[in-house]
């Protein structure tokens, strides 16, 4: 089977395994895996942070690092197609008693600078306290587009004029640097804290690390635990985080390659849309025509009949993400499988 439905699909690689297997590990909670505080001391290098804790998740990094910003009743400014805002089971306001203000995403998964500053709530009792700004790097629902450094600056220095803080969701940010060709940290190191996800492209099988000052992970550490999420000997996860951050990120490019392969093939096709500068980096996002006489759903199920997985977004849409297990010869099929799904009556 193609899985082109997600780069979470991403099975370990046998370097990964073999990592695993041999992995030192003792009691995280009591702070004593060695190889958990490895990958810690590394993302938060890598990132240009002071400190990291390794999570069950993205959804639990944004999650914790939410909650170690804001208190009940605070309020976190965040895009209308954010992740958080969308995919996590609204676990800020329900764990955390956090309200989410958000804004229009605009098409290249950024918030407008007016639109932030005319955000942020005055001293007055009737609002809430505008405490913190969340970023997604790249943005999934805006096609896997990416920002910036000089963005993520100013998004920073109007948080800092106001008294804000900023949190990234860089569940895919590896990409973004590749993407961009800049160092992780000219990214990472402005934002008060950062969750990048180990389990997407850099293929390693469960989880994600959220970096920030020490003070911050102190915090964030508790909302873990209070999670659910201390996980013992974690280590035996964190071997393959480790190989993941030290061997995936050179090799993104390849994906963003694919994709684009991808891209050529089917915008080929008669009835197949693909989004204006679809793609920015692994993924690639298509719709269907008018004059196409099936829904996304039924085109998938062919698809499937073909050995290919595609993600339905909508009624009519298709995302499709490139990632290491997909080779140049799957493209190829990917795209002929369209063709014979779509010419299908
Ligand atoms: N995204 C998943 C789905 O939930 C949509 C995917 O297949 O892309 N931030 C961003 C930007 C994400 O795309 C995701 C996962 C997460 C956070 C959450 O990560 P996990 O799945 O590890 O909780």
């Amino acid at each position: 089977m193609i899985d082109l439905r997600s780069d979470t699909v991403t099975q370990p690689t046998p370097e990964m395994r073999a990592a695993m297997a041999r992995a030192e590990v003792g009691d995280d909670v009591y702070g004593e895996d060695p190889t958990v505080n490895q990958l810690e001391s590394l993302a938060a290098e890598m990132t240009g942070h002071e400190a990291a804790l390794f999570v069950a998740s993205g959804t639990m990094g944004n999650l914790a690092a939410i909650l170690a910003h804001c208190g009940r009743g605070d309020e976190v400014i965040m895009g209308d197609k954010a992740h958080t805002f969308l995919f996590e089971a609204g676990g800020i306001s329900a764990l955390g008693g956090v309200h989410s203000h958000q804004l229009p995403n605009q098409p290249d998964g950024s918030l407008r600078l007016t639109d932030i500053r005319e955000a942020i709530r005055p001293d007055d009792p009737h609002f809430p306290v505008s405490r913190l700004i969340t970023l997604e790097n790249t943005h999934n629902r805006c096609g896997g587009t990416y920002q910036p450094p000089e963005y993520i600056q100013q998004v920073v220095d109007l948080a800092r004029e106001r008294g804000l803080r900023v949190h990234l969701d860089g569940a895919r940010v590896f990409n973004a640097a590749a993407a961009l060709g800049v160092p992780l940290a000219a990214l990472t190191a402005p934002v008060d804290s950062v969750t990048f996800c180990l389990s997407k492209g850099l293929c390693a099988p469960v989880g994600s690390v959220l970096c920030g000052s020490q003070a911050f992970i102190a915090r964030a550490r508790r909302v873990r635990k209070m999670l659910g999420g201390g996980m013992r000997q974690a280590g035996v996860l964190a071997a393959a985080g480790l190989v993941a951050l030290r061997t995936m990120p050179g090799r993104l490019h390849e994906d963003h390659r694919r994709a684009r392969l991808l891209a050529e093939g089917l915008r080929q096709i008669a009835g197949v849309r693909l989004d204006e500068g679809s793609p920015a980096t692994n993924m690639v996002f298509l719709t269907l025509e008018d004059e196409v006489p099936f829904a996304a759903r039924e085109v998938a199920t062919r698809l499937q009949q073909h050995g290919v997985r595609v993600g339905v977004v909508g009624a009519r849409r298709f995302r499709l993400v490139t990632h290491y297990w997909i080779r140049d010869e799957d493209i190829a099929a990917t795209v002929g499988a369209f063709r014979q799904a779509l010419a299908a009556g």
